[in-house]
């Protein structure tokens, strides 16, 4: 910001500014996708994540403390640092004060939440101008120490007045405040507690030190209220994820390496549990890069040759014997968060971090540090070592049976399970899988079906407890391998999606929790053994409606949620209040007949169905891990916060 206050040109009067400013805002809210992804639930959540992050960049460049989120009534929100106050003086090319500036003039490649970041004396202000954009108003109050400055802007980032002085002050910091505009997120401006709380604990772990207060003040009778403040940062971080997903860590502490190359960090805390899964969490410049990228690599890389390299040199392991990737990596948590000066982010969802010199910094970095670090904790280098050993035995004791588990097949002939109905189509283009759970809707769906390009498997069986599974154990379960063999795939190492014998795998379960747990089993189940399946996009969820609301047998409307119902009941009494209305509650697929199934759920031209995304695959492993794991209290805990969800559950 302060080369654009040294700038000297002629200033503009408050009209051509109007318009200017009108000119670069209107293109956010024509094109808010753009901008900040989706004006879903996402987007929303997005806009107090923006403003955040310019306070946390204030307290990385040493000047702030403390930082304050407060939720407040009709879901305004409120962000509080007490850093140096956004600069207030008049700029001198624009004619107005520099806080106006960063609230009204869009940044140029100030993609939300990616291109244009920098840390530490970097780029403040990127994206407040796309939150006012966005908002239906927004106060900016800034302490400079002396005065308090404020300004108000409405419908978009429009103003009546500038920036003026309204009061003393000896406190320094900046304070915004706004409300997003229900006509731009049209689904809900309705912010979700826990969401914002997952974030901003996320922000103080990877920023080690910066104190955040978040509260949500809604209810009058009843705040919540989370102060978040980790002097230990990433540490913490794996800390927490041990702690309340329920994992034994196999030492006491964590370990931590970092490094410093030129304008870059790099560091990573990491800590092994006694349980099979594998959990790496990066982050580049603070934004979680799901799909990895060079600072991940860079670390697994090292990870596995430090290892290998330790049970060479202390006799550990055989000649010409090695461990895998797999193998140090099962039951690791760590922690990868890199700060850069320019990152940039590659594939479809921007999820992957590029810049090919992280590789090598990170991976030499961790290679001599942690190196370091197992020569001088012998006990914690060798159960990290006997573990991944075990793992190595384990995989090849897997390789043997799933070695007899493909000759048993061969020699059965049985190659396809024998309750799947299949479709005619052999194009993957074309066809679809419906995993079905429970006989009866089993029974409609394929008297349902179009049999040329939809293929049905019901389920049956009792559920594995895949948290405490091998991979060797799926082989020969009753319930997972008839969908192993339907998609033709195989699984874990093995996994060849070029096998894949359709094109769509859609999970049909009810909308009740028996429904939710055959759901998160086998998302689960794909995102631990059949991976590829999740990040192609190949699953669905089939989405049967929820009533049916009829006036007669004539006039008939599926709703999905209630208060489509309740549109469709006054949609069919018109302007006839006593006309009779019935509403059906499915509470299963088994209630429907065939040809209503079709209709409102299996029709590719009228039904809707949700894509799976990685979130949600993560997602419902945790909540997986968590309702299968074997420690009392994380599920406790799980369950009262999401009462909801487990509603009839008796675990
Ligand atoms: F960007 C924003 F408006 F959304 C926003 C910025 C929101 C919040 C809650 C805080 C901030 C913010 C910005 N806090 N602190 C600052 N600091 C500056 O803008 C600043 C102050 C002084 C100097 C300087 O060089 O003297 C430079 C900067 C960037």
């Amino acid at each position: 910001m302060s080369d654009i206050l040294n700038e000297t040109q002629s200033s503009q009067s408050y009209d051509e500014n109007q318009i200017q400013v009108l000119e670069g805002l209107e293109a956010v809210r024509k094109r808010p996708g753009m901008y900040i992804g989706s004006t879903g639930p996402k987007g929303l959540h997005h806009l107090v994540y923006e403003i955040v992050d310019n306070a946390i960049d204030e307290a990385l460049a040493g000047y702030c403390s403390q930082i304050t989120v407060d939720i407040l009534e009709g879901d305004v929100i409120r962000v509080t640092d007490n850093g140096r106050g956004i600069p207030t003086g008049i700029h001198p090319k624009e004619g107005i004060s520099a806080a106006t500036v960063v609230y009204t003039i869009l940044h140029a490649g100030g993609k939300f939440g990616g291109g244009g970041y920098k840390v530490a004396g970097g780029l403040h202000g990127v994206g407040a101008s796309v939150v006012n954009a966005l908002s239906e108003w927004l106060e900016l109050t800034v302490k400079d120490g002396k005065n308090v400055h404020y300004q108000r802007f409405h419908n978009g980032g429009q103003y009546d007045e500038p920036m003026k002085i309204i009061g003393e002050t000896t406190e320094t910091g900046t304070t915004v405040m706004f409300k997003a505009d229900p006509a731009i997120f049209e689904e809900t401006t309705v912010y979700d507690y826990e969401v914002l709380l997952k974030r901003l604990r996320e922000q103080a772990f990877l920023n080690a030190g910066v104190k955040i207060v978040f509260s949500d003040l809604r209810n009058p009778d009843e705040t919540l209220s989370e102060t978040l403040h980790y002097e230990g940062g990433i540490r913490q971080f794996v800390e927490h994820i041990h702690k309340t997903r329920g994992l034994e860590p196999l030492a006491e502490e964590v370990i931590y390496v970092g490094g410093v190359q030129g304008d870059s960090t790099a560091e990573v805390a990491l800590m092994y549990n006694d349980s099979y899964n594998e959990l790496i969490l990066s982050f580049a410049n603070n934004i979680h890069t799901t799909d990895g990228g060079t600072h991940e690599n860079g670390f697994k890389n090292a990870l596995t040759k430090v290892i290998n390299d330790y049970g060479k040199k202390f006799n550990l392991l055989k000649d010409g014997d090695k461990l895998l990737g797999d193998d140090v990596r099962e039951g690791l948590t760590a922690i990868v968060s890199v700060k850069l000066t320019d990152c940039e982010f590659e594939g479809q969802t921007k999820g992957r971090l590029g810049n090919p010199e992280v590789r090598p910094f990170v991976e030499n970095m961790v290679y001599e540090k942690l190196m370091c670090y197992l020569e001088e904790n012998p006990a914690v280098a060798r159960s990290i070592f006997d573990k991944s050993q075990a793992a190595q035995r384990a995989r090849e004791a897997a390789k043997k049976a799933r070695e007899t588990a493909r000759r048993k097949s061969a020699m059965e002939s049985a190659s396809l399970p024998g309750k799947l109905s299949d479709c005619s189509e052999k194009d993957v283009q074309y066809t679809e899988i419906y995993i079905v759970e429970g006989d009866s809707a089993g029974g409609s769906a394929k008297q349902g079906r179009d049999r040329r390009y939809q293929a049905i498997l019901p389920l049956w069986g009792k559920m594995l407890n895949v948290e405490k599974a091998r991979i060797d154990k799926v082989y020969g379960n009753e319930k997972l391998m008839p969908v192993v063999t339907a998609l033709g795939t195989s699984i874990g190492e093995d996994f060849d999606i070029s096998k894949l014998r359709y094109g769509k795998v859609i999970i049909m379960a009810d909308a009740d929790v028996d429904g939710c747990h055959i759901r998160t089993l086998l998302l689960t189940f794909f995102f631990r053994f059949m991976r590829p399946l999740i990040t192609n996009g190949n699953v669905y969820i089939a989405q049967p409606p929820l009533f049916k609301v009829s006036k007669g047998t004539k006039q008939v409307r599926y709703a999905y949620s209630e208060p489509e119902r309740d549109k469709f009941i006054a949609e069919l009494k018109g302007s006839n209040e006593n006309a009779k209305i019935d509403v059906q509650r499915y509470k299963g697929l088994g209630e429907m007949d065939p040809e209503q199934l079709w209709e409102t759920t299996m029709d590719p031209e009228t039904r809707t169905m949700l894509r799976v995304t990685m979130e949600d695959a993560v997602k419902a492993d945790e909540i997986f891990t968590i309702l299968m794991g074997d420690k009392v209290m994380p599920r406790r805990e799980f369950i009262e916060k999401n009462a909801k969800y487990v509603e009839s559950l008796d675990v």
